[in-house]
């Protein structure tokens, strides 16, 4: 196995032979420093933030918190970016898979200028410094993590294995915006991660965006070594080459060729996807591309301190979290963080009162193509309005309550097919689903579209093209990945899912939800398109089935979320469904989860009665009820489409054999 130390002596270029001149490589390598130094600056520092003053340790914070150990490593990958983006005028979204790392993307949103235009209280002088400092993982400050208070993120840091998911979400019908994706060697691990690197198969270079995944190789995770740090350049090669990618090796730890083999191979992997975009765009999809992709192995901690009481901090797990943890209380310790700060010379990258030097501002992109004020990371900006048709036109005939059959999905896949014909141009709807939409009976979305692939079609496949606009590949996780990207750069989806298993993504859906909860209170946060599931295949219908495919607990798991972000619906036939549809789809920032059977069922309300229903959430069926406005001897209330047939054929028994009672039937549809 190749280690870092071998790569940085071996075979590498001569730090002048890079595309970097000796001058840009000198302030790219400054930039990287003034990153790094404020990161450390806000896991450490209370007071005295440029160092002016000897540090002492009432300077330092009384609880040290904050991730080290991946930041210097996004901070290089953050420069190099903004070299990149500045170079060929590219729209950049970056996404942080170890969004533990929050102090380097609040470094860097900050030395690029936005973070201050978002938060003027923290300008760009010494005083604002002291405060970034101060409010990082502080009571009433900002979290420690990549948060949506953070500019240019839509991708909550906390619980990791989402990043390639949502990176490719945003990249889908955007044509011109490049993903750049960073992924943990650790959360590589996890299973929607792993799953995620297939979304290539899936991508559609005319009229999607492309995603460059860069794998974040420092080698550790809190207490361990990661699995692919131990792979070695051979089988990681053979293992991204069979996802599809074309694996770039950017290896080692001397930081001036680091610059240039970064630079060299972030030029070469744009050229591949302009030519793969050039190509697709002039000729047409002709067969899935090779994407490129970035291996970065780098120590992790790397720049910070190298041993700390005699045990080996740098290149290593204890790099991890804080890794300096007594500068307060143990001299040696204070005596390892100045000289760990002072290593970047603050004094040569900001001035007097305390800002980046233009030298090095200038490195970083104007405008909205700095990749905090990147637009799409807050996608209620560019978010349209979804053009709908008059659901009232997809109406079941109904002229007396329980005549008439029909299977409430499939009418309402009716309505979805429109939704799409009408939207087609816009290219801003999708519909997902784990392999189940003709399943769950919406087939007749296949009338508008297909099912995108851009892997091998047979003539024998249904409906699959790679102009496709519904996506289905069996990963509960990558629908939801994918829908949570798509939303939270402003465009619309539903999300199609049989109940039981749509607990597999029980804690994406929350993630999302705290997302919202979150964005509601930022006052430069847009509202983006709400989150729509239609849970089917319910527990209560499973003839061919069986219990392996029932549980009715998503509902409950929802419902622990306020109904100021969340929303239940139990549509109880067709034209409530349909009703219920329309406004979840011109929802904003909610969670609509719409449960609704797919079984031919007997039908209840007509049009006009259902929109009445669904909009007061609640009524009396009168038609059902023999208490004509008295006082009733019992209550019989319902929610949802079968308990609704039960309780109407309760009601039906008890009205037999009690003709005298004065029964009361109650549906709630939310
Ligand atoms: C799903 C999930 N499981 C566990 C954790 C706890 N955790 C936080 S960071 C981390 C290690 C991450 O390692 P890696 O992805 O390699 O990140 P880096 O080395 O860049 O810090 C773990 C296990 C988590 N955040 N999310
Ligand atoms: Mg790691």
């Amino acid at each position: 196995m190749s280690t870092i130390a071998d790569k940085t002596v071996s075979g590498r270029p001569h730090p002048g032979a890079g595309p970097l001149s000796p001058d840009e490589l000198r302030r790219v390598h400054a930039y990287w420093r003034a990153a790094n130094y404020l990161s450390v600056g806000q896991i450490y520092l209370y007071d005295n933030p440029l160092l002016r003053e000897p540090l002492r340790p009432e300077h330092v914070k009384r609880r040290l918190l904050g991730h080290w150990g991946t930041t210097p490593g996004l901070n290089f990958i953050y420069v190099h970016f903004n070299r990149l983006i500045k170079k060929h005028d590219l729209n950049v979204i970056y996404i942080t898979g170890p969004g533990h790392g929050g102090p380097g993307l609040l470094a860097n949103t900050y030395l690029e200028g936005t973070y201050s235009e978002f938060y003027t209280n923290i300008p760009q002088n010494a005083g604002g410094m002291k405060q970034l400092f101060k409010q990082f993982s502080f009571p009433g400050g900002v979290p420690s993590h990549v948060a949506p208070e953070t500019p240019g993120s839509i991708h909550e840091g906390g619980e990791l294995g989402y990043a390639i998911a949502h990176a490719y979400g945003a990249a889908f019908d955007n044509p011109d915006l490049v993903v750049c994706c960073v992924v943990g060697d650790g959360e590589a691990e996890t299973g929607p991660l792993a799953a995620s690197w297939h979304s290539n198969k899936f991508l559609n270079p005319v009229r999607d965006g492309a995603v460059l995944p860069v794998l974040h190789l420092n080698g550790y995770k809190i207490a361990n070594p990661t699995v692919l740090g131990r792979l070695t350049d051979e089988e990681l090669t053979d293992l991204f080459t069979g996802y599809g990618y074309k694996p770039h090796f950017v290896e080692g730890a001397e930081p001036e060729l680091m610059h240039q083999l970064m630079a060299a191979t972030l030029d070469s992997a744009l050229a591949e996807i302009k030519a793969i975009q050039n190509d697709a765009r002039t000729s047409g999809f002709r067969q899935r591309p090779t994407w490129p992709m970035i291996v970065l192995r780098t120590p992790k901690g790397w720049t910070g301190p190298k041993i700390v009481d005699g045990l080996a901090v740098e290149g290593s797990y204890r790099a991890h979290q804080v890794p300096v943890a007594e500068p307060r209380t143990n001299p040696e310790h204070l005596k390892i963080l100045d000289e760990w700060m002072k290593s970047y010379h603050a004094e040569e990258l900001f001035d007097q009162n305390g800002k980046l030097i233009p030298e090095l501002a200038e490195l970083a992109p104007s405008g909205d193509r700095r990749m905090g004020a990147n637009p799409h990371a807050n996608g209620g900006l560019l978010l349209k309005d979804l053009v709908a048709p008059d659901f009232r036109d997809y109406a079941v005939a109904v002229s007396k309550p329980g005549q008439v059959v029909a299977e409430a999905t499939r009418v309402l896949g009716q309505f979805l097919r429109d939704v799409m014909k009408l939207n087609a141009e816009a290219r801003n709807f999708r519909v997902f689903g784990p392999d189940e939409t003709a399943s769950n009976r919406l087939e007749a979305l296949y009338e508008a579209t297909d099912k995108v692939f851009t892997g091998q079609i047979l003539p024998s496949d249904d409906h699959l093209s790679p102009e496709g606009r519904v996506m289905e590949v069996l990963s509960e996780h990558l629908c939801q990945g994918w829908l949570e990207g798509y939303l939270l750069t402003g465009r619309h989806g539903f999300f199609s899912c049989y109940e039981a298993f749509v607990h597999i993504i029980d804690s994406m859906f929350n993630q999302h939800a705290k997302w919202l909860k979150v964005t509601r209170d930022i006052p430069w946060r847009r509202p983006i398109a709400s989150m729509n599931y239609l849970l089917t295949s319910h527990v209560w219908r499973q003839d061919h089935n069986g219990f392996s495919h029932q549980d009715p607990g998503f509902i409950d798991h929802v419902v622990n979320k306020k109904a100021d972000t969340v929303r239940v619906y139990l549509p109880p036939d067709a034209n409530t469904l349909l009703s219920v549809a329309d406004h979840c789809l011109s929802s904003r920032h909610y969670v609509n989860v719409i449960v609704a059977g797919k079984q031919p069922a007997l039908q209840w309300l007509d049009m006009d009665s259902a929109i009445k229903h669904c909009t007061a959430g609640i009524g009396i069926w009168e038609w059902a009820s023999t208490d004509q406005g008295s006082e009733p001897d019992a209550v019989v209330a319902c929610a949802g489409d079968v308990p609704t047939l039960e309780t109407l054929a309760a009601v039906d028994l008890l009205r037999r054999n009690f003709p005298d009672a004065k029964l009361r039937v109650v549906n709630v549809v939310t």
